[in-house]
Formats: structure tokens, sequence, C-alpha cells
């Protein structure tokens, strides 16, 4: 079968999992949220990279659907942690076909009100290739949905080729600065790049989270640097429902 056609039918069976990597409050460790993260399993415990099948997902228009998906696993996932007394956030990311179905912002927020889920719990992440796409209407889209009250964060921020304008028109909340900056703190230009970005948000009144964190060194230069959130293996891998819970009640 080709790999589209697999991951077709995998995802018809039901057989994609979404899993969830916690997101922390980098002063005071609290656990503010989670995001959702595609995971396809290839038997024998194995897992294909969404880094891999999310870009084919993207071009088969397959992703419209995986990501309703998601969307709807990300919501039922808040409804029973917020039950089970965790109320925290869901980042779920979005790929720029999806911004282009007609009605987006509306369909979102017709899955949210199917599954009772306050707007607030919900984030949406978007990377600067969906900022920049000339016809997914992001302005409209993303006001109505940040109207609605759902948060919006630009994702892998300082990796896309775009112009930094956009921060002025959208209305974001959060910026996610990519794992390349991070990775070889506190070294010389990841220092500088990590620390413009953080003043960036700062000065934008928003608010920036840390991805990729692994080491105690990495997350004391970014507190000195004033980051506010931080997402990693150091604090936690993306992980399954239920091993998330079992992390939350252990933190508790
Ligand atoms: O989980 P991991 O770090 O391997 O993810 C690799 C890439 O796949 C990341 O860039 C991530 O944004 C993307 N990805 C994971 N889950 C989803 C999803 O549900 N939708 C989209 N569009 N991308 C996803
Ligand atoms: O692009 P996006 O931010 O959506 O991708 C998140 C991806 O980063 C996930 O695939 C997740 O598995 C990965 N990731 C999260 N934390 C770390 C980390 O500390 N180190 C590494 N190498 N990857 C990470
Ligand atoms: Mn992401
Ligand atoms: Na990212």
């Amino acid at each position: 079968l080709g790999i589209i056609r697999q991951l077709r039918q995998d995802f018809e069976q039901r057989k994609l999992e979404v899993w969830f990597q916690p997101q922390l409050d980098l002063n005071t460790l609290e656990i503010i949220g989670c995001e959702a993260l595609l995971r396809w399993p290839s038997g024998n415990g194995q897992y294909i990279s969404p880094a891999i099948f999310v870009p084919m997902a993207e071009d088969a228009g397959l992703i419209v659907e995986i990501g309703q998906w998601v969307l709807e696993q990300a919501c039922m996932q808040q409804k029973r942690l917020e039950a089970m007394g965790f109320a925290i956030s869901i980042a779920v990311n979005v790929s720029v076909p999806q911004f282009k179905v007609k009605g987006y912002a509306q369909q979102v927020k017709d899955t949210l009100i199917k599954y009772d889920v306050e707007p607030q719990y919900i984030e949406l992440e978007v990377t600067e290739s969906v900022v920049m796409d000339e016809l997914t209407n992001v302005i409209t889209t993303l006001k109505e949905l940040k109207e609605f009250g759902i948060e919006i964060a630009i994702d892998d921020f300082g990796t896309g080729f775009s112009s930094l304008s956009y921060l002025q028109k959208l209305p974001l909340d959060r910026l996610k600065i990519d794992r390349a900056f991070i990775k070889d703190l506190p070294g010389q230009d990841c220092q500088a790049i990590a620390a413009l970005i953080i003043s960036l948000g700062a000065r934008l009144g928003l608010k920036t989270i840390a991805e990729g964190v692994e080491t105690q060194a990495q997350a004391d230069y970014l507190a000195q640097l004033g980051c506010d959130e931080v997402q990693g293996f150091m604090y936690a891998k993306p992980m399954p429902e239920k091993e998330l819970i079992t992390y939350l009640q252990a933190k508790q």
C-alpha cells in the first residue's frame, strides 16, 4: 500500500493516537497546559514520526479530516481532565490546508460547543507558513477564533520565511520559540536569538514558551531571560492519556 493509502486506512480504522506533552510555567513549574501531538503506530510499539507523515497528509489533503479529529480528541481530553480537577488548556497544531476550508473558524467554534469546552482551554498553534499563506484569510479567521476566546500561538517561531509585520496584525497570545534556538543554549548565537524573541514577546504583550528544553542549564538561562513557559523532555515527554493522568496526579 502507498503510505497515504495506509495512513487513510489506519485513520479510518481509528488507529491513530493523540499524545500529550505538558507545558509548565517556568517560575512556578505549575502545569498550565499540554500540546496534542499525533502518533501513528507502525507495529511492534514503533511509531512513524508526524514530522514525516504530517507533510504528506497536508499534500494529500488528508490533514483536514485528521486535524478535525485531533481537535475533537483534544476537546474530549480537556473535559475528562477538567472532571478530574485538572483545569489545563490543550494546544492543537493547525496546518495551512485546514485554514483554507471555508468556514474553518465556525467549524472550530461548533466543535467546542458540541463538546461543551470553554474556549479558554483550547489553543491553536499556527506556523509562519499559515500566516504567510495569501489564500487562507488568516487575519479574519484568527480574529474570529480569538473573539470566541480561543488562544493563538505562533509555532516554530523564528524558523519561517516571514516578515515580522504580521505580529502587529494578528491577535496572538504566545510565541513558541523553536527548539533550534534552545538546543545550544547557553551558546552565544542561541542566546542572542532566544533573548531577542523573549524581549520581543514581552514588548508586544505576548507570552513566550520555549520548546525542547532538555537541561537545567537551558531552563536557568531561559528564566534569567524572562521566558514565561517551557515544554521539553526535561519536564515530560509526549505521552498517552493514561500516563498524562498519572503524571498530573503525581504533581498534585
Ligand atoms: O511530536 P513530534 O515532535 O514528533 O512532532 C513533529 C511535528 O509534527 C511537529 O512539527 C508537530 O507540529 C507536527 N504535528 C504533530 N501533531 C500534529 C497535528 O495534530 N497536526 C499538525 N498539523 N501537525 C502536527
Ligand atoms: O513543531 P512542534 O512544536 O509542533 O513540535 C513539537 C515536537 O517537538 C514534538 O514532536 C515533540 O516530540 C518534540 N519535542 C518536545 N520536547 C522536546 C525536547 O525536549 N527535545 C526534543 N529533541 N524534541 C522535543
Ligand atoms: Mn506545535
Ligand atoms: Na515547534
